[in-house]
């Protein structure tokens, strides 16, 4: 992740060795059974190779991945564990001034490591377990630090003595070998304890799985159909129907005054609970937060996007990357859309669903809980030109706390309006640009030098 600098948002991007870096990251488009090896690597660092802290306020208290191994239970000194904290008090960083009867949120180095969600057979190694984590390779890593979770070493040699390719200080190479059917995946940060922050950052993007065929029955003629297909398809080669198939990440962001990213840094934000926190009151962190709804919708990076679209079909993948926000995607705002759910996180449905004649309040919504993804044909062949917004109604809550927003309810989040137009794309939603992998390198199999695809920081 390179700072990216996105007027004044800080972010942490993720991008590939020679690709730009942004956040969403690219996507990674892959085939399925074709096995693929990926480099990632954390650069958490700045210009002078000195660790970069985190961004949010990281709670130590929690059972975490405790990078300067405070002691735990019983004197356990480890990476991956609740630390004792004992007779320290909790207070802010302003106010630490003793570190034998104080603690503070932790600002070291920050630990990463990418979990693919929803791939099916990936080993252990290659899985992003929690405890697998490394930091970034740094000039400055304070004494007593561990460089990774207690899982790293393990699985590293088993990644070697199984592929031949071995990890490093600061990256890890891992192998995944898509064995999902056709469908949208989605990778981010899964570091212990900090998954949330770090992919709040912006640590994270789709992994569309792609099948060798399209994967889809023509329900009138019982053949073999082609679904739109378009940036986010394989990188260079020509679609039939290019800007057709768009994937669209969803989250819930707020900021601050300056543009810079806003997440509570404090369990106060959530109930106003002042304290005191653990290890006092033990079942209390002083930093974590229960839950957090963002009050800005971002979709593909943009606050108060839109996209322009034909008066035509689209294939429109949708990720819910909020942390705590069940979307509600209200479709009843684009007069004529016509809408079918094709797939959801495991692939095509047996069926679609008409998504604009479902039953009562669910007609022409589509809900997405967090992590999930769905695939949807929408199609605005019979919708006026105009601009529409394409509403979230789902409350401020976690599912299914709370009613949609209806009854002239307002919608408390600022949504993302599409614009309908008879003109051909330039699209105002960056879809993250896809790669692909060149075929030589496929047959190459797994066992040779993996490309460095993403690097963070
Ligand atoms: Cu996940």
């Amino acid at each position: 992740m390179g700072n990216a600098q996105d007027h004044c948002v800080g972010l942490w991007a993720t991008g590939g060795s020679d690709s730009a870096f942004t956040s969403p990251g690219l996507s990674i488009s892959a085939l399925q059974n074709r096995p693929v090896q990926i480099k990632w690597t954390n650069e958490l660092v700045d210009r002078y190779g000195r660790y970069l802290p985190h961004m949010f306020a990281v709670d130590r208290s929690l059972h975490w991945a405790n990078v300067p191994q405070e002691p735990g239970h019983e004197g356990l000194v480890s990476t991956d564990i609740k630390p004792m904290l004992e007779g320290r008090r909790y207070v802010t960083p302003d106010n630490y001034t003793d570190p034998e009867t104080q603690y503070t949120d932790y600002t070291g180095p920050v630990p990463i490591v990418t979990h693919l969600h929803g791939a099916l057979t990936v080993k252990d190694h290659s899985d992003g377990y929690s405890e697998a984590w490394y930091l970034p390779r740094a000039n400055n890593i304070p004494a007593g630090h561990a460089k990774y979770g207690r899982w790293w070493e393990f699985l590293k040699e088993k990644h070697r003595r199984e592929t031949g390719v071995d990890w490093g200080e600061g990256h890890q190479t891992v192998t995944y070998p898509n064995t999902n059917r056709a469908t949208s995946l989605w990778f981010h940060d899964h570091a212990l304890g900090l998954t949330r922050l770090t992919v709040y950052a912006g640590a994270a993007s789709f992994y569309l799985m792609r099948g060798l065929e399209y994967d889809v029955l023509d329900s009138r003629t019982g053949r073999t159909a082609r679904a739109p297909a378009g940036p986010s398809n394989v990188y260079g080669q020509n679609s039939p129907n290019p800007g057709a198939d768009l994937a669209l990440a969803i989250q819930d962001r707020s900021f601050n005054s300056d543009g810079s990213l806003f997440y509570p840094s404090s369990r106060s934000f959530f109930d106003g609970y002042q304290g005191p926190f653990y290890p006092e009151e033990p079942g209390i962190p002083p930093n974590w937060v229960p839950e957090f709804f963002g009050n800005t919708m971002v979709v593909n990076g943009q606050t108060w996007p839109y996209q322009r679209v034909e008066r035509r079909r689209y294939r429109m993948r949708f990720l819910n990357a909020c942390g705590s926000r069940t979307l509600y995607l209200d479709f009843r705002g684009i007069p004529g859309v016509e809408v079918w759910q094709v797939a959801n996180d495991g692939g095509y449905l047996d069926e679609k669903v008409n998504i604009m004649q479902l039953e009562g309040w669910r007609r022409g919504r589509v809900i997405l809980a967090p992590a999930e993804r769905n695939e949807l044909l929408v199609d605005f062949t019979n919708v006026r030109t105009g601009r529409y917004t394409l509403r979230n109604v789902g409350p401020d809550a976690f599912f299914p706390g709370g009613r949609p927003a209806e009854n002239g309810e307002e919608p408390r989040v600022k949504l993302y309006p599409f614009e309908e137009r008879d003109v051909v794309f330039p699209r105002r939603i960056r879809t993250p640009p896809a790669r692909s992998w060149p075929s030589t390198w496929f047959r190459a199999g797994v066992s040779t030098r993996p490309r460095r695809v993403v690097t963070s920081g």
